[in-house]
């Protein structure tokens, strides 16, 4: 089979996208002019220069800044369009799309109208973009466990269109324990389970995560390496990292795409995937990470393929739909 070339993408599947994170500064100009929201910021050049980060924290305060343009259902849509469209033109086929409600409910937006419009341009995907979609309800870790409860509850409306629940947002002094309650209620209603950890948090919080949430892949992972005997367990069963290499070069988790752990973490047999966490903001969607570390990190096409193989063994695909989607 010829190499996959910027013309035919190799076919991934995207399990790591924050839809929030995929708002563009041209649509954040559009929508706040829609909806007489002001931005401080002179224009799009402006708002750019900002995408300058220290570290998550300083990355999140302008993530939730420019959310605030987002307020109708049309808008969520049209959000989530512009992602899908833009992942399938990069190889996505499957993309499992994290929210952050409680970012929208605090500004006074219904989680209805949220899930609403997310979920109208997913119910076009395949017949428009050819992209298959799951949704994945993410909790701010850094609100309280009560806050998390109270969202699951708001969405009980809409548990037809959810396939699981997540864990986000600033991570180091808010270990996955916080959320036991909220994660075996939602495990209770049939969602999937993953969190965000080891991203900035020690390892320990995926060990956490695993054993107190009963999460099924992790999300980012990276410093899983730092503990060899986490390693032996998640290799031995199988759970899924979703790495985000661009996104951990923004935000100074790794100092440069050279020096990233994802050959080594290949290389021990992890089952590890790429994906583009906020790509708007980190400078790249799905097929610009792994055009990015094959270059970087000289990876050879064969590691591609596993990385690609990897995406769809991960994802919450139903065997026979696996299939199709390859
Ligand atoms: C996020 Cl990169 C990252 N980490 C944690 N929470 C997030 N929410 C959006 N992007
Ligand atoms: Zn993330």
């Amino acid at each position: 089979t010829p190499l996959p070339t910027a013309e035919t993408p190799l076919p991934t599947a995207e399990l790591h996208l924050h839809i929030e994170g995929t708002l563009e500064p041209e649509l954040a100009f559009a929508l706040a002019a829609r909806n007489g929201v002001r931005l401080p910021y002179a224009d799009t050049e402006a708002l750019r220069r900002a995408y300058r980060f220290e570290d998550l924290q300083s990355f999140l305060d302008l993530y939730y800044e420019l959310m605030g343009v987002l307020h109708t259902v049309q808008d969520f849509e049209d959000l989530a369009d512009a992602y899908l469209a833009r992942a399938a033109a990069q190889g996505v086929r499957h993309a499992e799309i994290f929210f952050d409600p409680q970012a929208h409910t605090a500004r006074g937006v219904p989680i209805g109208t949220v899930i609403e419009g997310l979920g109208r341009a997913l119910d076009r995907s395949e017949e428009r973009h050819g992209v298959s979609t799951r949704l994945i309800m993410c909790f701010l870790r850094d609100e309280s466990a009560e806050s998390a409860l109270a969202t699951l509850e708001a969405a009980t409306p809409y548990l037809h269109r959810l396939t699981g629940v997540g864990l986000d947002s600033a991570e180091v002094g808010h270990p996955p324990a916080k959320f036991a309650e909220v994660y075996a209620a939602a495990g209770a209603l049939g969602l999937r389970k993953v969190a965000h950890a080891g991203e900035e948090g020690p390892p320990a919080y995926i060990t956490e995560a695993l054993d107190v949430l009963g999460v099924e892949r992790i999300d980012h992972g990276l410093r899983a390496m730092e503990d060899p005997a986490l390693v032996d367990r998640l290799v031995r069963d199988r759970v899924p990292l979703t790495l985000c290499p661009l996104s951990n070069v923004r935000l100074r988790a790794v100092a440069e795409l050279a020096d990233h752990p994802l050959p080594a973490m290949l290389a021990a047999g992890l089952l590890v995937t790429v994906n583009s966490d906020d790509p708007a903001y980190f400078g790249g969607y799905a097929g610009d990470n792994y055009d990015a570390v094959r270059e970087a990190l000289r990876l050879a096409p064969e590691q591609l393929r596993e990385l690609a193989a990897n995406s769809f063994r991960a994802a919450f695909l139903e065997d026979d739909e696996e299939r199709r989607t390859r």
